[in-house]
C-alpha cells in the first residue's frame, strides 16, 4: 500500500515540522504538584529533535495519569489509528532512588470485540491493558510492577511503585504488559522512558553535557485503521516507520567539538536496531539500567527491543551526518537499511544556539561509578544452575498453528516454572534452538552476563534484556534480592511473548 504515500514523502510533503512534537500530547498529565516539563530541543532550536515532555517527582513522589486511548495519526506509511498514551512516545518519568511513583492508568479504549474466554498464548483482547516498569527493581506484587493484572476498557487502576533507597541509577521504560495484547499495544507506540538519576549523572563529563532523550519506536500503519489482528504486525519484515520521539527522520543538532549525553531506548516490538553514526565519536557508558565499568568507543551500537544505552557523542567536525541502521540479517531474515535521523554539526560558535546553553567538550575516561548494590555474583554464591531451551512447537488451532516455548512449554500463568529463595543467586543458561535471536528480559532483578556462545565475558555487565543469538547460548547470573512474589521472564520480540515465550518465577522467603 505504502508506495504512493512514500512517493509523497520522498517529495518532502509529509516531513514532520521539526522541533515541534509531531503528534499532540493528549495523554499527558502531571497531577498534584508533580512538575511537568514541556517537550523542547535541548539546544533551543526550532527544527532540532525535541526531548519528549517530562514529569518529575517532587518531594519524593511522582504523580501522573497515563490515559490509554485511541490516537489518530498520519505516519509516513499512511493514516492509521493507534492504541497508546496519547502521544508518541509517552512522557518521560524522572525520579531518584527512594522515590515513589503513583501512576493512575485510565483505560479509555473501546470494549473488546472478542468477549469469550481467551485461548492462552493466542493474541486476544487488544483493548485490555496494564503497566510494566521495565528494569525497575521493585515489588512485583499488588499494585506495584504486577504484570498479571488486567485493566479492562473503562477501568482505572492506581499503581504505587516504591523504589528502594539504593535503586540503581539508569535508563528504564514503561509499557503495557497484558499477555495477549502486548505486541499490538507496544507496536502502537504505547511506551515512554523512565530515568532514575544517580551515580552516572554525577560523572562531571556527563553532568556537564546536554542530555538528549531518543525513544525509538516502530509503529505500523494499518490499512483501515486499527490493529485488530496480529496479522498486520506478525511478519518481522512488515513495514515499520522508525520514529525518534515521534518524529520521522528528525534533525539532531550538535556544535563542533560538543559532547552530548544521549539516552537511547529501543521501544520497538520486534526488529533489532543496530545503528551507526559515522563521522562522530561514540562512547558507550551505560547499558540498560547500569553504567559500564569504563567508557567503550563504538562504531556500531546494538540494541534489541527493550534495551537502552547511554552514549557520549562528540561532534568532531562541522557538517552533515546520518544516524542509520545498516541493513542486516536478524537470524534468517534480511532487514533493510533505515535512515533514522539527520545529524547536523554546527560551527562551534554558531549564533543559532544561545550562548547561555552550556557546551561540554570533554569525554569521560577511566572507571565509571558502579551502582553499589550490583556487586559481582561469584561462583561460590551460586545455589542452583538451570537451563532454558528456547524453541517453537506446532499446536493446531493456535495462531499460525504454533506456540513459542521455553523448555518445551508455552506460558501458563498457573504454573511456577522457577521457584527460588530470596537472597540467593543462580546461574542460568539460555539455549536457543531456533534460527533467529530472542532478546530475553527478566523482571524485577537485573542479571550479570557471564558468557555468550560459551565464550566467557571479560567484563560481566549487568543488564535486564539480553539477545540470545540464533542457534546460540547465553549464560547469566542473577541474585534475588529485596522482593518475594511472582514475576515473569520472556522474549522481548513481543509477538513471541504473546504466543507463549514467557514463564513464571516465584521468589519465596
Ligand atoms: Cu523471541
Amino acid at each position: 500500500m505504502g508506495l504512493s504515500r512514500r512517493g509523497l514523502l520522498t517529495a518532502g510533503l509529509l516531513l514532520p515540522v521539526g522541533g515541534l512534537a509531531y503528534y499532540p500530547l493528549r495523554g499527558l498529565s502531571a497531577a498534584d504538584g508533580s512538575d511537568a516539563v514541556e517537550a523542547a530541543s535541548p539546544l533551543g532550536l526550532a527544527d532540532d529533535l525535541a526531548n519528549p515532555p517530562e514529569i518529575h517527582a517532587s518531594d519524593g513522589v511522582l504523580r501522573a495519569t497515563l490515559r490509554m486511548a485511541l490516537q489518530d495519526v498520519t505516519l509516513p506509511g499512511g493514516a492509521t489509528e493507534l492504541r497508546n498514551y496519547g502521544a508518541l512516545p509517552g512522557p518521560t518519568l524522572r525520579v531518584h532512588p527512594g522515590d515513589t511513583l503513583e501512576i493512575r492508568l485510565e483505560n479509555r479504549l473501546p470494549p473488546n470485540p472478542d468477549r469469550g474466554t481467551p485461548v492462552m498464548n493466542t493474541p486476544n483482547r487488544f483493548n485490555s491493558t496494564n503497566l510494566h516498569f521495565h528494569g525497575f527493581h521493585v515489588s512485583p506484587r499488588g499494585n506495584s510492577d504486577n504484570v498479571y493484572l488486567e485493566i479492562e476498557p473503562g477501568q482505572t487502576f492506581n499503581y504505587v511503585v516504591q523504589l528502594p533507597d539504593d535503586h540503581p541509577a539508569g535508563t528504564y521504560w514503561y509499557h503495557p504488559h497484558r499477555h495477549g495484547s502486548v505486541a499490538a499495544q507496544v507496536a502502537s507506540g504505547a511506551a515512554g522512558m523512565m530515568i532514575v538519576n544517580g551515580t552516572l549523572d554525577e560523572v562531571p563529563e556527563v553532568r556537564d553535557a546536554v542530555e538528549r532523550i531518543l525513544v525509538v519506536q516502530a509503529p505500523i500503519a494499518v490499512e483501515g485503521g486499527l490493529i485488530e489482528s496480529m496479522d498486520s504486525i506478525w511478519e518481522l519484515t512488515a513495514e515499520r516507520d522508525f520514529l525518534i520521539n515521534g518524529q520521522y527522520r528528525p534533525r539532531i543538532y550538535l556544535r563542533e567539538g560538543e559532547v552530548q549525553h544521549w539516552r537511547v531506548l529501543h521501544a520497538g516490538d520486534a526488529q533489532f536496531l543496530p545503528f551507526t553514526l559515522d563521522g562522530l565519536t561514540i562512547l558507550e557508558i551505560g547499558r540498560d539500567g547500569n553504567p559500564l565499568d569504563e567508557p567503550e568507543e563504538m562504531t556500531e551500537v546494538d540494541l534489541a527491543p527493550g534495551n537502552r544505552v547511554n552514549l557520549m557523542v562528540r561532534a568532531e567536525k562541522e557538517g552533515y551526518y546520518e544516524l542509520r541502521r545498516p541493513a542486516f540479517n536478524q537470524g534468517i531474515q534480511a532487514l533493510p537499511e533505515v535512515h533514522l535521523a539527520d545529524v547536523i554539526v554546527l560551527p562551534a560558535d554558531s549564533d543559532r544556539v544561545d550562548s547561555s546553553i552550556p557546551m561540554a567538550t570533554a569525554l569521560p575516561s577511566g572507571p565509571l561509578p558502579e551502582n553499589r548494590i550490583l556487586t559481582d555474583i561469584t561462583e561460590d554464591e551460586i545455589v542452583a544452575q538451570r537451563q532454558f531451551v528456547l524453541g517453537t512447537r506446532t499446536v493446531e488451532g493456535m495462531y499460525k498453528n504454533m506456540t513459542f516455548t521455553i523448555n518445551g512449554e508455552a506460558f501458563d500463568p498457573r504454573r511456577d516454572d522457577v521457584v527460588a529463595k530470596l537472597n540467593t543467586a543462580e546461574e542460568w543458561v539460555f539455549i536457543n534452538e531456533t534460527p533467529f535471536p530472542h532478546p530475553l528480559h527478566i523482571h524485577v532483578n537485573p542479571f550479570q552476563v557471564v558468557a555468550i556462545n560459551g565464550e566467557p565475558e571479560e567484563y560481566k555487565h549487568w543488564q535486564d534484556t539480553i539477545a540470545v543469538p540464533a542457534a546460540g547460548t547465553v549464560t547469566i547470573r542473577t541474585r534475588f534480592t529485596d522482593f518475594t512474589g511472582r514475576f515473569v521472564m520472556h522474549c522481548h520480540i513481543l509477538p513471541h511473548e504473546d504466543l507463549g515465550m514467557m514463564l513464571n518465577i516465584n521468589i519465596e522467603e
